[in-house]
């Protein structure tokens, strides 16, 4: 799906509004200026950016929480409007990389991917789920609850300013199935969210399963379980924090005993090797909680996934 010459279109989100910290909206402006749309060039691919995505802020004060729901409307704003970048992205024959930004967005992409690919299936790789859905969530953050948002869970619905995304009667936007996404790298899943899991059949690998089956037979696995044909499109999001810390420390919501550099990377190239994938995310990469070789560093893990998701280390 994605045409001759392979594009890559960039959809850089300088946005924090899905959790409290501030300077997750600094991440894209740090992997661009690390090189990224050279490193990209130089692996064959075409290049599109003109410039971060623009979206205009709602002040808090105008953005009261929907009962536990933090920032409804300027989360679901932009989501709507990434959503649409990402569409218009896939139209014109191009693979959208979309780099955070908190992981709300993912909203966004994802909805932006069904909705030119209604058959696309989810990769999710973070040491979280982020699937609370109302009920559950311990924090109203959003970026805890993309997941829950796609699949249209109950409750989802008493949040009117995501109707764009969950109102099935007027969208254009696929309902992400239960079973077109899998979980890679947990190990910090709130107990609503595990029952979540359970009650919908969702096929999620957490670190326990890394370990006991090793990273190349859990990518088997999570790929027989979601794409057993391997011929359907395939959204990769991936938050920087299902690496380990020591490997990506410049992240809101680091939990330790997370992924090795390699078993990232190699999550990444067992995509790039279907030649499925479809759309990509890179997110929560957060310049501002650590020093400056901490930042480098995962700034550096960031663009080297993302190399290897478009085939750098495939020989
Ligand atoms: N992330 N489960 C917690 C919550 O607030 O719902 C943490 C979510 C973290 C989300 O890292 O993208
Ligand atoms: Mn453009
Ligand atoms: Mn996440
Ligand atoms: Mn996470």
């Amino acid at each position: 799906f994605v045409k001759d010459p392979k594009t890559v279109a960039i959809v850089g989100c300088p946005f924090s509004g899905g959790q409290p910290r501030a300077g997750v909206d600094q991440g894209p402006i740090h992997l661009v200026e690390a090189g990224i749309i050279d490193q990209i060039s130089t692996l064959g691919w075409k290049v599109h950016f003109d410039g971060h995505h623009q979206f205009e802020d709602i002040a808090v004060e105008h953005d009261p929480p929907r009962g536990i729901v933090k920032r409804p409307r300027l989360v679901s704003k932009i989501c709507e409007s990434v959503s649409q970048a990402v569409g218009k992205h896939i139209q014109n024959g191009a693979l959208p990389l979309t780099l955070g930004g908190d992981h709300s967005l993912a909203m966004g992409t994802i909805a932006g991917t069904l909705s030119k690919h209604p058959n696309a299936v989810v990769i999710w790789v973070d040491a979280h789920a982020d699937i609370n859905s109302v009920n559950t969530t311990p924090t109203g953050n959003v970026h805890g609850m993309p997941a829950a948002f796609l699949l249209g869970l109950p409750s989802t619905e008493t949040v009117p300013e995501f109707s764009w995304l969950t109102d099935k009667t007027n969208s254009s936007i696929p309902r992400l199935q239960a079973n077109s996404i899998v979980f890679i790298g947990l190990r910090d899943v709130d107990p609503g969210e595990k029952k979540i899991l359970k009650e919908n059949g969702i096929t999620a690998f957490s670190m326990h399963e890394v370990d006991k089956y090793g990273i190349g037979e859990v990518m088997n696995r999570a790929l027989d379980a979601v794409n057993p044909y391997r011929d359907r499109p395939i959204h990769l999001t991936f938050d920087v924090d299902a690496l380990d810390p020591s490997v990506a420390p410049s992240t809101g919501t680091p939990v330790r005993g997370g992924l090795t550099f390699r078993e990232g990377h190699y999550i990444c190239e067992a995509i790039a090797e279907t030649g499925l994938l479809a759309a990509f995310d890179l997110v929560e990469v957060n310049p501002s909680l650590t020093d400056d070789f901490d930042v480098k560093q995962t700034v550096s893990v960031g663009c080297s996934l993302v190399r290897s998701a478009l085939g750098e280390t495939l020989l």
